[in-house]
């Protein structure tokens, strides 16, 4: 296969010791949504000056090796006139793009979704390519009721990440593959764990069907929890429960494994990050995040808005990365949130 050498680059840039993700790709309706929270009305303006901020913190590169971009962040500069992809390359931080258009209802399957994005996208990876792009990203969603995921919904995702990462692939792209099992409802630990457990199966075995090269991608899933109905689970009942099912669908082959916070607090998604890699040093992959609002939130709301609250705002992403980054050491500890 072309890109070998490419792809291989960007895993070695990316998957790194004590080094993680920062999801910053949130489509116009989810910042908006975020924004509305800060009472900020989000246009492309205030778009550019928050990725802007996220981007330029002093020091994020210690602790972050990719950034997950929206599309539109990709053609925006800094004040100082820098496109934000050059300003995350300066840092060492790898930038990568979300490339599925979001998710729809899944016909005939009530309760499933299935993510659309497949059209003409070999040509806009060329693209993102040469705006700095090194690796892609593609969300399906799972909600989990009592007959949800259906078998059909969860052969559907499977068909289409799996699609989605031979096209990266064939492009040079090195694709994350993104399985979110929510973690909204009534369901126990038990049953997120089939669920997710059944969801990993489905996508590895549609990742072998079409050629996709493990060693070249990247997977960000969710973590086994209780649905946010139900009482909460300790980081190390929530690190039993993810390994296990982690090591009974993911190949070793994959390099790193980046979990998403999913609505987790920031301090809950530290603690749990760390209870997984403390609880066996033996794992095949690296145990890392791709973190959004885990990372984003308390800087999102240190910023409000204003010009005066950036350095403000930069610390408390700092702060929060830098504990993630202890964490993926398992070498954090509740009492370092009051430093
Ligand atoms: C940053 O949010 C991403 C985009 O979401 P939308 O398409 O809904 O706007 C999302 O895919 C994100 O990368 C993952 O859900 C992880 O983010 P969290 O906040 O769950 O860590």
């Amino acid at each position: 296969m072309a890109y070998q050498d490419d792809l291989q680059a960007t895993i070695n840039d990316v998957s790194q010791s004590g080094r993680g993700i920062l999801a910053a790709d949130e489509s116009s309706p989810t910042i908006a949504k975020r924004f509305r929270a800060i009472d900020v009305e989000s246009t492309e303006d205030t778009r550019r000056i928050w990725r802007s901020l996220l981007l330029t913190a002093p020091g994020l590169g210690q602790y972050i090796s990719g950034v997950i971009l929206f599309e539109e962040t990709l053609n925006q500069q800094t004040e100082m006139g820098t496109p934000l992809a050059a300003a995350a390359w300066s840092q060492k931080i790898v930038p990568g793009i979300k490339v599925d258009k979001g998710k729809v209802p899944l016909a005939l399957c009530p309760g499933d979704f299935i993510t659309e994005g497949l059209d003409g996208l070999a040509a806009r990876l060329k693209g993102y390519w040469d705006q700095g792009a090194r690796f892609a990203k593609w969300r399906e969603v799972y909600a989990i009721a009592d007959a949800i995921p259906s078998a059909s919904g969860m052969d559907a995702n499977a068909e289409m990440l799996a699609r989605y990462a031979a096209v990266c692939q064939s492009e040079g792209i090195v694709p994350i593959v993104e399985p979110e099992v929510l973690m909204d409802g009534n369901h126990t630990l038990a049953r997120c764990a089939e669920v997710t457990e059944a969801v990993l199966h489905a996508v590895f075995h549609a990742l072998q069907r079409h050629h996709v090269v493990l060693e070249h991608m990247l997977l960000k899933p969710n973590m086994v929890l209780p649905g946010t109905a139900q009482a909460k689970a300790s980081p190390e009942e929530i690190a039993e429960a993810t390994l296990k099912v982690l090591r009974r669908s993911v190949p070793a082959a994959v390099p790193s494994i980046h979990f998403l916070s999913g609505g987790q607090s920031p301090e809950e998604a530290t603690a749990n990050l760390n209870a997984v890699n403390c609880a066996d040093g033996t794992a095949p992959w690296r145990l890392s995040i791709s973190y959004g609002r885990a990372l984003q939130q308390p800087a999102l709301h240190a910023w409000n808005g204003k010009t005066e609250n950036m350095q403000a705002a930069q610390q408390a992403l700092l702060k929060r990365a830098r504990l993630n980054s202890l964490a993926m050491r398992g070498a954090y500890t509740p009492d370092m949130e009051a430093s």
